[in-house]
């Protein structure tokens, strides 16, 4: 005996709900393709920001790594030195821009979603828990991504774990759809042309075929827009967004119509965090202040006690250099200090070991990472003490900083208490 009647109840399951005369395989084909390539470009970067993390060395991962999924894990490097400044934009841009596409897309299947009866077969089930993962693991990536470059977490797990296995989930689900729905889209194209009906004017634009169970409707209304008027209004929200975000990643003039980027505007040299936030007091930085720099742990040399002018006194080499956060604000700012390479002879460190970084801040997940052996050895690699000039601002990380080539920001260390090289851990 079946559970539900086998007509639709009024509303929206019933088909002759629908009336767009747009609404159809045609239209969703074009913008799942175009979606499609804004996502493997999200995607695509969005792992190689993991692998930046270098989350192999030391406490650098933040996903857990004994149960991580790992497939693109190599030494991340340090030349072109705008490379991750260039990846994380590319992540944030394109993920931004690309919201408009995402609601165009749900828009276009949304009839599907009160498809009557809503389990016609195991294998409909199958497809529909599927599309659960696909459109759950959509507006979970977006929704978390964006709440992340407005600095919002209404939430109480840790982003970057929760928007990498997200990840993987929303594009196992996306792998799955695009290989059901391959053959649908090619005949859409094969039987419409990929740009064809473009050509179409409002008066024009007509539905396409009815098919029991697909997306044109049975009954469609006169067309309000059409195809192209479909593809204008997305492309002007996106170009929308990207006038109000993109600046912050890109600089220049866009920098000061960046209304939505809440780093991007006011300033060329944003703060990520304040000294005050990270509890970093002008008395721990202060005359007292000494980088203890040690060599080989506990059976190494015995520490080095640095003060600022000690480290002053040493060659100073200056770089322009950008800091890019993971939210994806990027600016490239002139920093004066010494090589890593300087102090790691200095500590009498061996060549193929690794640079520990603690931060005099006490808490927070920021306050130590560990560089690669490639990353101390670049020749720009410093401990920053100068910016553009003058002493860094307590902000920034007076009385010493770290800034690497295409190093994340999150690395690039601020208020350096201590520099220990040593043995992979
Ligand atoms: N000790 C410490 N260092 C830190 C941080 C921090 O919170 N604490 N934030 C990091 C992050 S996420 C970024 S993007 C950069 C930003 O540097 P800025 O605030 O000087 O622009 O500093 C990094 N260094
Ligand atoms: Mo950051």
């Amino acid at each position: 005996m079946p559970l539900l009647p086998k007509d639709p109840p009024p509303g929206p399951s019933r088909e002759d709900f629908w009336l767009s005369p747009v609404r159809g395989p045609w239209l969703t084909t074009i913008l799942g393709s175009v979606l499609l390539v804004a996502v493997v470009i999200v995607g695509a970067t969005g792992f190689l920001s993991h692998a930046a993390y270098n989350p192999d060395l030391g406490a650098n991962a933040v996903v857990p790594r004994d149960h991580d999924l790992q497939l693109l894990i190599f030494d991340w490097p340090t030349r072109p030195v705008w490379l991750f400044a260039l990846n994380q934009s590319l992540h944030t841009i394109v993920g931004i821009i690309a919201v408009p596409l995402l609601l165009a897309k749900l828009w276009s299947v949304i009839p599907k979603l009160f498809a009557w009866p809503p389990v016609a077969s195991p294998a409909k089930a199958l497809e529909r828990l599927s599309l659960l993962g696909l459109v759950g693991g959509a507006i979970f990536q977006f929704g978390t991504g964006i709440f992340n470059a407005q600095l919002y977490y209404p939430w109480h797990f840790n982003f970057v774990v929760a928007h990498y296995y997200g990840a993987w989930v929303f594009l196992t689900a996306l792998a799955l759809h695009v290989a059901i729905k391959l053959p649908t889209m090619r005949r859409a194209i094969r039987e419409r042309g990929a740009l064809q009906p473009l050509i179409d004017g409002i008066a024009a634009t007509e539905a396409e075929p009815y098919e029991a169970g697909g997306l044109a409707p049975p009954v469609p209304e006169p067309a309000t827009i059409s195809r192209r008027g479909v593809f204008a209004l997305v492309g002007a929200a996106s170009a929308g967004l990207f006038v109000v975000t993109a600046g912050q990643s890109i600089g220049g003039p866009l920098r000061s119509v960046a209304l939505l980027a809440p780093r991007g505007r006011g300033t060329t040299f944003p703060v990520n965090k304040t000294a005050r936030l990270a509890r970093v007091t002008p008395a721990m930085v202060g005359a007292a202040w000494r980088l203890e720099l040690t060599s080989g742990g506990d059976g190494g040399t015995a520490p080095l006690m640095l003060s600022r002018a000690a480290l002053l006194a040493m060659d100073q080499h200056s770089h322009d250099l950008p800091i890019a956060c993971v939210e994806g604000w990027t600016t490239t700012q002139r920093w004066t200090g010494v090589r890593l390479k300087d102090l790691a002879a200095r500590a009498g460190a061996g060549k193929d070991m690794l640079l520990h970084v603690e931060s005099l801040q006490p808490h927070g997940a920021f306050r130590q990472t560990t560089l690669s052996t490639d990353q101390w050895h670049d020749d720009q690699a410093l401990l920053a003490l100068q910016v553009n000039g003058a002493d860094l601002p307590l902000d920034h990380g007076y009385p010493a900083r770290i800034i690497v080539p295409a190093l994340p920001g999150v690395h690039c260390t601020k208020w350096v208490g201590k520099l220990a090289f040593g043995a992979a851990a």
